[in-house]
């Protein structure tokens, strides 16, 4: 018999035992639990996020994506199935054409549904092609009446129209400064053509006179040709139709020619990026926003938010998170990211928001949204006015209107004028 070396031969003798590794009796490997189904849901968002006004695009970008985050973390099932939405963020650079193109390739891309654009001037153009698709889209800042007059299905905005914003910012300025010779300049987009045109006709209502239209582009810079000849006719109040990249430059040169008169903008203008652009020039001014103020917000979406982008809004995010979250919001109400579905819940949203309860009328405009008036004082945008329909509103009463009841409860929240907003 051959001898065994001595390692082999403890082998041979434990594997007789039945003790060796191979032989150990394992239980049969079970099949892993299948993962629960799930499905993605893509939701477009579309603003200029390149050039002069890509800070607006960003925030209202952020305000979206928020919203997508908190619905992909509270695990949303439609259908049984696990929801994963997909924000698709497209650039359409403020550019009508541009407009028209990204949202085709988001309706190409199948989104369901789509929170944008930023301008009028590229929203208008783009909602037709969504209506043709389909495809429900909600806007958080385009506020030319025209967007939701062209009787599309699906088109809604969660702002205020700006024949209701002209009203309201030319009245306060023919209240407060009491002008009688006016300069009204746009920037020839739909907005700021819209909207000075609205200014214009509530000023001649008040027998205001108004001097023969200026106008620039949404590109403009250089004002000096236009100020000069303005600066001849003596306005009391200039009047400025566009947005702040162009808007700060108008200002700012203004006061280098020496005008003193009272300026005045619209929503697009109206943030705290005048003071960075016009530095003192911007002190004083006057503009409106077609909703309640950004930081009047609710207090539970301005930490997300300041949390999550370690920022504060600047204009209108917490409008696009109204807007994700009334997609999201209806596509549960119908168990169904399918558009033909949960378009149905979204017409008859009752939704309590970060801006407020949020309703829609027949044309998918916001029902009942508030007008802020603003002046700029220490560098900062600072609320003077709420105007809804026929009442305004001194903003320190809206806010103490807004404030909770005194309670005995030991950690009550800060005032929400969101809260007021429902009312
Ligand atoms: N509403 C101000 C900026 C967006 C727009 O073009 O309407």
């Amino acid at each position: 018999m051959p001898r065994l070396r001595p390692g082999i031969a403890l082998l041979a003798a434990l594997a007789a035992l039945g003790l060796t590794a191979c032989s150990k009796e394992e239980p049969p490997p079970q099949p892993a639990a299948p993962a629960p189904p799930s499905m993605t849901v893509r939701i477009g968002h579309v603003a200029p996020l390149t050039g002069g006004i890509a800070h607006l695009g960003k925030d209202n970008e952020n305000g979206a994506k928020l919203a997508i985050e908190q619905a992909n973390a509270a695990r949303i099932k439609l259908e049984g199935k696990e929801i994963k939405f997909e924000l698709i963020a497209e650039d359409d650079q403020e550019d009508p054409k541009v407009g028209t193109t990204v949202a085709q390739k988001l309706v190409d891309a199948k989104v369901a549904g789509v929170v944008g654009h930023l301008n009028s001037g590229t929203t208008i153009p783009a909602s037709a092609v969504y209506s043709q698709a389909g495809v429900p889209m909600i806007s958080g800042s385009a506020t030319n009446p025209k967007l939701t007059e062209q009787g599309f299905k699906g088109v809604f905005r969660v702002v205020g129209r700006d024949d209701q914003q002209g009203p309201a910012i030319a009245g306060y300025l023919a209240r407060e400064a009491k002008p009688k010779l006016v300069a009204v300049v746009d920037d020839a987009t739909a907005y700021g053509e819209g909207l000075a045109n609205e200014v214009e006709k509530t000023l001649k209502e008040q027998k205001i006179r108004v001097l023969p239209r200026e106008k620039g582009d949404n590109k403009k810079t250089d004002w000096k040709a236009i100020l000069t000849k303005l600066k001849g006719r003596k306005p009391d109040a200039v009047f400025y139709g566009g947005m702040d990249a162009t808007g700060g430059p108008l200002v700012k040169q203004a006061r280098e020619l020496g005008i003193k008169a009272v300026f005045a903008f619209g929503d697009g203008a109206c943030t705290d990026k005048m003071k960075e652009l016009a530095g003192e020039a911007a002190e004083g001014l006057l503009c409106s926003q077609a909703g309640i103020p950004p930081s009047a917000a609710d207090k539970k979406f301005l930490d997300a938010y300041a949390k999550a982008f370690k920022v504060d809004p600047i204009l209108y995010a917490p409008f696009t998170y109204d807007a994700a979250n009334l997609l999201i919001e209806a596509m549960k109400k119908a168990n169904s990211a399918d558009p033909a579905k949960y378009l149905p819940e979204l017409e008859k949203s009752s939704f309590n928001g970060a801006t407020g309860r949020i309703e829609f009328d027949a044309k998918g405009d916001r029902k009942d949204a508030e007008m802020t008036i603003f002046t700029m004082k220490g560098g900062k945008i600072e609320p003077l006015a709420i105007i809804k329909g026929s009442t305004t509103t001194a903003y320190a009463d809206f806010i103490k209107a807004a404030a909770p009841a005194p309670a005995p409860a030991p950690a009550a929240e800060a005032p929400k004028a969101a809260e007021a907003a429902k009312k």
